[in-house]
This record gives structure tokens, sequence and C-alpha cells, in this order.
């Protein structure tokens, strides 16, 4: 019996292997499942990635357009004033997950309370925890910004929406990761199986795997801290910081957006940390949309993440906009910082 060949392919297998590796098909591929939980885990993710698109656009064109930067006169939960782009991603989130079925609950830096999809639930049994713009001080100034989100399931009913459930450690977040709006626009996440990144194609207006598997260097040689707040620490992070200035080898690097000095430190190894001060002993960063998510991409890839003693990931938050200090990165890195530390 004659076997048809299949045709000779013009294009090499492995190139358009990539070119289709969508993030939805990737995450599929890597939950190696067909089911229904790992297509909804799939169908989450290209939301995540239809709101990384709509802002990128926005950020891409704000320069030329009214009304789209400076802030709203608002002030946050934070007690930050409120940008217009802030309002407009966070919206954004909010709108590509409207009759989806998917996720039911979401809770943002900018929302007091999490905001509920009512047609969502309570089929919908994932909650979408994300900062929209993170580096807002960096966004009237067309400098790098992102976008971090955790997804996590939701246990119980929460009938009195005080998302009591959400208040555990970060060892709940089924994926997480961030996107960062810079020169291109790169979506970072795991899923509990690797860190894997994606570049925007425009012409496709598609996330294309990029990177599978990233790997953390052990050591780095960027330090990343606003030394601004310097007098403002305690003698640990000041030592530190007057260690590495007389070190050989070391340089500092801060973007005024943790996503962009973050994607830094995972591509080339080093340590972030924004410390606690005599004004915010508690730190500046949110654990739940902020710390939490980064540090499972960084131990992920082999990094480490503290708030100086106990590890990101353990730390369980007593409310939804819950601050705690924060070192992440090489794990060498990490622990030279943690030293410094008197236990
Ligand atoms: P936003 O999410 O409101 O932007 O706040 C977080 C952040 O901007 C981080 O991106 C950045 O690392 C840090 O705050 C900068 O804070 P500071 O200006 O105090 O150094």
């Amino acid at each position: 019996m004659n076997t048809i060949s299949p045709p000779e392919l013009i294009i090499p297998e492995s190139n358009l292997d990539r070119d289709c590796t969508t993030l939805s098909r990737h995450v599929l591929q890597s939950l190696k499942s067909f089911s229904p939980d790992a297509y909804d885990l799939s169908a989450i993710m290209s939301r995540i990635a239809l709101a990384g698109k709509l802002i990128s656009r926005r950020l891409s064109r704000a320069g030329l357009m009214e009304d789209v930067l400076g802030f709203t006169g608002e002030t946050n939960i934070q007690g930050e004033s409120v940008k217009k782009m802030d309002t407009y991603a966070n919206e954004v989130f909010i709108s590509v997950f409207k009759q989806s079925g998917l996720v039911c609950r979401l809770a943002s830096e900018e929302m007091d309370k999490p905001y509920y999809i009512p047609e969502n639930c309570p089929i919908g049994r994932y909650t979408l925890l994300y900062d929209p713009i993170d580096g807002s001080s960096n966004v009237d100034i067309n400098l790098n910004v992102g976008s971090i989100f955790a997804i996590r399931q939701q246990e119980g009913e929460d009938l009195d929406g005080e998302a009591t459930d959400l208040l555990q450690n970060g060892s709940k977040q089924i994926a997480a990761g961030y996107i960062l709006y810079g020169p291109a626009t790169v979506l970072v996440y795991t899923m509990g199986n690797g860190v894997h990144s994606f570049f925007l194609d425009p012409s496709l207006g598609e996330f294309i795997l990029a990177q599978e598997n990233i790997k953390i260097p052990d050591h780095g040689s960027v330090y990343s801290v606003n030394e601004g707040n310097f007098w403002q620490w305690n003698d640990s992070f000041r030592n530190y910081t007057r260690y590495v200035h007389r070190q050989e080898g070391y340089t500092g690097r801060y973007s005024g957006a943790l996503v962009g000095d973050i994607h830094r430190i995972l591509m080339q190894g080093g340590v972030f940390l924004y410390p606690g001060t005599t004004e915010q002993p508690e730190g500046k960063l949110r654990l739940l949309y902020e710390t939490a998510p980064l540090a499972f991409i960084i131990e992920q890839a082999g990094g480490k993440a503290s708030d100086g003693i106990n590890p990101i990931l353990d730390i369980i938050p007593s409310k939804i906009h819950y601050r705690t200090p924060a070192i992440l990165g090489s794990k060498n890195e990490v622990e030279l910082v943690e030293s410094f530390i008197e236990k």
C-alpha cells in the first residue's frame, strides 16, 4: 500500500511550531491536559493577554491622545493620587472578564474591596488579583511600567464580600505573572511548572513564546533599591548598601517600576529590595498583587524571595492591601542581604 508522505514543509517545523505557540496553547501544553480546568485556565490567561494588548496599545498612543495621561484627582485606598492610566487599566481587566463564566471576583490595588462579576458567579471559581499599572510614577513620562497578576481559587461562597478566603499564603496561587510595557510588550508567567516568556507580536496581535523554563542566575551584579530612603532604613539595610558600595563589581539599577527591575533581575541576576522605613515599617509593596505573584515567578526560576526573615510565599496577609518589606532575586544575593539582618 502506497503511504502518502507529508509534503516538504517550507518553514522549518520548529519555527512554525514556535510561531504558533500562543499563550493559550502553551498553558494547555504545560498543563499536559485538555480537561475543563485546563481550558478554563487557558481561557483566563487569554483574557489577561487581551488586557495586556489593550493597555499596551493605549500606552503606545497615550502621548498623542487627549485626556489619557495625568491624574484623575482621586486618591485610592493606598493613599496615592490616581493616574488616568491606573483607572483605565483597572477597568480593562474587569471588562475582559465580563461574560466569561471564569472569574467571579477581581481584587486590585485600585479598588478598596474586590469587584464581583455576578453573571460569572458561582460557576466562575477563580479570583484575579492584580496591579493594573505598576510603576505609575513612570507612566506620564513614557518609561517602562507593568501589570502584575495572580490567579487563586475561590474557597467558599464569600457571602459577606469580605473575601477572607484570599487571606492565605502565596502557595494558594495557581498562576502568576506580569506584563512589562517596555520597548516591546512582554508577558512572563508561571503555573508552578517553570517560568516562560512571551513577546507581543503586534503584526499578529498575539503573545508568542520567546523563552521557556527561564532560570535566574544565582549571582548578579545589580542591586535595585531606592537609596533615597537610606536614612529611613534600619542598620541592616544601611550596612548592606555600604557593603555593595565598597564591593567591586556591584552596580545600582532602579527604574521606579518593580516589574521592570524584576524582569532585569530575572534575566541577568541581581537583587531587588524595598525595605521597611521609619515612616512605613511594613514597607510599600503589597503582598497579594505585587510581591507574592513576583515571588512565585522568582522561586520558580530558582531564585529567592523573602521579607528579610520569612519567605514571601509563606506570609499570611491580615487584609487585602497588606504590605510587606521585600527582597527578591538571585539566591546568593538575597542570602547576602539576609546575612546583614540581625535575626
Ligand atoms: P504602584 O503600583 O502604585 O506604581 O507602586 C509600586 C511602585 O511604583 C513600584 O513599581 C516601585 O518599585 C515602587 O513603587 C517605587 O516606589 P518609590 O518611589 O518609593 O521608590
